[in-house]
């Protein structure tokens, strides 16, 4: 008899983590599926109109009435490609300069609330990414050199390459007290092959549509839609570096027996996700 009482909670924790795993990596598809659109969007009105068919104001109003398409994600924004030659033409044009990233252990007194008014200008080199389209949820990063944060530019330079959106490992965004991630998708300026090479993309690259994912807050509203809060713990974890996975979301894991292991597919296969449940309660 007990065994059948431990099999069916083995089985029950078992269906309601595979659902939770399921919603999730689901919800996040769709929105990978709609930040795709979005720099297809950027390519055709931006880059191919001349003059630009979208500016500020109709990037912002379109992005925030499409934000339901994109769930789990806090906004979306694109960065163009600058050039070092072109950076003075460029600064002049939108009249102000490209802001270097504001990093953890830069003295916070100094650019409260990350005003771009007080960051720094980028130092120089070869190419920026300065964002200048954003959706109001993050409007603090216009202007800012993607380029100059850690993972921010790791992101560029494989979506660039691979042609495909690829993810950060978790991170403490800008202007959030949370680990999150950022997708990139490249934009180009000419129709490449699905076989184009890695140079070939790199040459064509003209800007990055990239989305910002607060993981934490995001997970948990998604999560609070479905009852049985009370019931189980639910973890998110990155686990590329499987001798060093990163908690994402959820409390720090303690052992109270059984645990249910779904792994989680969003998309980018350089990295690895994992939901972890377990029951609140032993039996
Ligand atoms: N977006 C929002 N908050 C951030 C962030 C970011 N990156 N990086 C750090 N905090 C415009 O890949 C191009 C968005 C980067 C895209």
């Amino acid at each position: 008899l007990n065994e059948g009482i431990q099999l069916g909670r083995k089985e029950t924790l078992a269906s309601m983590c595979d659902e939770r795993a399921r919603m999730l990596q689901d919800q996040f598809n769709v929105s990978m599926n709609h930040v795709h659109a979005l720099s297809i969007l950027v390519s055709t009105f931006y880059h191919g109109k001349q003059p630009p068919a979208i500016d500020q104001k109709t990037f912002g109003e379109y992005t925030e009435q499409t934000s339901f398409e994109r769930p789990l994600t806090s906004g979306v924004a694109y960065a163009l490609r600058v050039h070092h030659y072109e950076r003075e033409k460029f600064e002049k044009e939108h009249g102000w300069t490209i802001k270097k990233m504001e990093t953890e252990d830069q003295d916070q007194t100094l650019a409260q609330d990350c005003d771009p008014e007080n960051l720094d200008p980028s130092p120089i080199h070869d190419e920026y990414a300065p964002v200048i389209l954003s959706q109001e949820t993050v409007s603090h990063i216009v202007s800012i050199d993607m380029m100059s944060g850690k993972e921010d530019r790791e992101n560029i330079l494989r979506a660039r390459a691979s042609g495909k959106g690829v993810l950060t490992s978790p991170f403490k965004l800008l202007k959030s007290n949370h680990l999150g991630v950022v997708l990139t998708f490249a934009v180009y300026n000419t129709h490449l092959l699905q076989d184009a090479t890695p140079e070939q993309r790199i040459k064509a690259t003209v800007g990055y549509l990239g989305a910002s994912y607060d993981v934490p807050s995001l997970v948990e509203k998604l999560l609070h839609q479905l009852a049985s809060k009370q019931t189980i713990i639910v973890n998110v974890y990155d686990t590329t570096n499987i001798s060093a996975a990163i908690r994402m979301y959820g409390p720090d894991e303690i052992d109270t027996g059984l645990v249910k292991i779904n792994s989680l597919d969003f998309g980018d296969p350089a990295r690895k996700h994992e939901m972890h449940c377990r029951f609140k309660q032993r039996p």
